[in-house]
């Protein structure tokens, strides 16, 4: 297969979502969430972390407790790069979040090749700038104003908990958002809006909001957006409007994934501006 074939790749990751004995048969949120947390450790003012470099290869990121479970993710997609050794682990995280929202029927998302790998530890950016789902509205905006996102583009990106579920043995949460945790859709938003959630402490002792049934839950940082009223107003339209919820996630979740990755001439991350070093 010619180098740069990145439909090919596509196609070979879309043949690995499918995975019967994980989690609702599908690798397709756990995808979704690596190329999140891939990109998720930019800092604007430094310029270091973002998905360029793909440097939760090193034990350091690796081992950041917000990444538990994401070595699920690297291993589902090992095959693929056995398959095409010529894409860098960075295009392929960050690829195969954009093809596993397409293919669990969410937007298109535009993506561009070109990130590099060749960056060692000491490009590895410090643990703890991923989100902590025990926080409030305080907490997310500084997060995701450090990457460069503003309050709508926050409650856009969010949308993604439509996706997958938690784990407790990896985040200390337990259950789905939604019904459907393998569609991508604005139920989300509906569910923040319209169900009775109460707040209580799940089997591992840990705080979190769960539905009459105990069957769906909320993060405390999920139900910050309904509490916080610049946050609300977005939760709102994105549970009336499904098309604005999936051209702005598209928009986000593209936006994300270039954060850092700074390409020469050629279109290649070079070394030079692989990284900023910490
Ligand atoms: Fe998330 N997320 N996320 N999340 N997330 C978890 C799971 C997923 C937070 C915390 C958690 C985004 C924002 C936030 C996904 C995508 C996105 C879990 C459970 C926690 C905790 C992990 C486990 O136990 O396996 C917090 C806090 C924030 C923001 O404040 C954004 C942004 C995205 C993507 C655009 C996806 C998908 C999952 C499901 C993963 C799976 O394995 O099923």
């Amino acid at each position: 297969m010619a180098a740069g074939d990145y439909n090919a790749v596509r196609n070979a990751i879309r043949k690995i979502i499918p995975q019967a004995s994980y989690d609702d048969g599908s690798a397709g949120p756990v995808l979704v969430r690596l190329a999140w947390h891939a990109s998720g450790t930019y800092d604007k003012k430094s310029g270091t972390g973002g998905s360029n470099g793909a440097t939760m290869r090193f034990k350091l990121e690796a081992e950041d407790e917000a990444n538990n479970g994401l070595e699920y993710a690297r291993k589902f997609l090992d095959p693929v790069k056995k398959q095409f050794p010529w894409i860098s682990y960075s295009d392929l995280w960050t690829l195969a979040g954009v093809v596993a929202i397409e293919y669990m029927g969410g937007p298109d998302v535009d993506w561009k090749p070109g990130r590099v790998d060749d960056v060692d530890e000491q490009y590895v950016p410090p643990n703890g700038r991923l989100p902590d789902a025990t926080k409030g509205e305080d907490h997310i905006r500084s997060v995701f104003y450090r990457l460069g996102f503003n309050d709508q583009e926050i409650v856009a990106l969010s949308g993604a908990h439509n996706l997958g579920r938690c784990h407790g043995e990896r985040s200390g949460f337990e259950g789905p958002w939604v019904p459907m945790p393998t569609r991508f859709s604005n139920t989300y938003f509906k569910l923040l809006l319209r169900s009775q959630w109460h707040r209580r402490k799940n089997s591992v002792g840990v705080e979190q909001y769960n539905d009459e049934d105990n069957e769906l839950m909320m993060l405390p940082t999920d139900m910050a957006l309904v509490k916080d009223p610049k946050f609300k107003p977005w939760v709102e339209k994105y549970a009336n409007d499904k098309d604005a919820f999936y051209k702005d996630f598209a928009a986000a979740f593209g936006k994300l994934l270039e954060l850092g990755v700074v390409r020469g001439p050629e279109g290649k991350a070079m070394r030079q501006y692989a990284r900023a070093k910490l």
